[in-house]
């Protein structure tokens, strides 16, 4: 498989599947799925086409595991990082004692003054470990990892998901918990 073409059509995908499924005039359910066979037919963007086979190839092999299918494969979603609301029915969990955000330095005046926001997502995402945090901190430039106490967050009642790809995921981190 051509990984350039898997890559860009995954960026497509989430593109669609987060934020915008009306570009190609897609409906969403409140739960975020969308029709397989009516996403293969409407996917026509920039002369690229799906079929099922690549579709399924790239839900497989896709690096962060971004989509799902539903049992018989008749609907796709993404697994977090929407913009546009959708109930995802996401698992609360324990969190580790720590988790990872990376950011760049130019918006920590921000952070230390309003802790962690959604800004435009439904969640602020948080990373298990430094690695994946410097690596969403680097899509934006030099990335800084911010330490999350997450435990003592848990423990003061906040509540975190875990999506299906482990991405963990709450609506606010307070600045008081913030290691910068
Ligand atoms: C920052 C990717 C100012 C925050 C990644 C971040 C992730 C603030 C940016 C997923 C702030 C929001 C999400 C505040 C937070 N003031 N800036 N109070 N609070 N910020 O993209 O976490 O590859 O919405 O630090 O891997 O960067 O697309 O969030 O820099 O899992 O699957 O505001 O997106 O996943 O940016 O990334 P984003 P994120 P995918």
């Amino acid at each position: 498989m051509d990984t350039k073409i898997t890559k860009g059509i995954s960026k497509l995908l989430s593109y669609i599947l987060r934020h915008s499924p009306e570009t190609i005039k897609l409906k969403l359910d409140e739960n975020g799925w969308a029709d397989v066979n009516e996403l293969i037919a409407k996917f026509d963007l920039y002369d690229l086409t799906l079929d099922f086979e690549l579709l399924e190839y790239i839900v497989e092999n896709n690096d962060k595991k971004r989509f799902a299918f539903n049992a018989d494969k008749t609907k796709i979603r993404a697994n977090q990082g929407h913009s546009i609301a959708v109930e995802l029915n996401l698992n609360q969990a324990e969190p580790l004692a720590q988790l990872y955000h990376g950011t760049v330095e130019k918006f920590l005046t921000d952070i230390k003054l309003q802790g962690l926001q959604k800004m435009s997502r439904q969640h602020v995402h948080l990373s298990a470990d430094r690695e994946t945090a410097n690596k969403v901190g680097g899509r934006r430039g030099k990335p800084v990892i911010l330490t999350i106490n997450s435990g003592e967050m848990h423990k003061a009642g906040y509540k975190f998901y875990l999506s299906d790809n482990n991405v963990w995921l709450t609506d606010v981190v307070p600045a008081e918990y913030i290691t910068f």
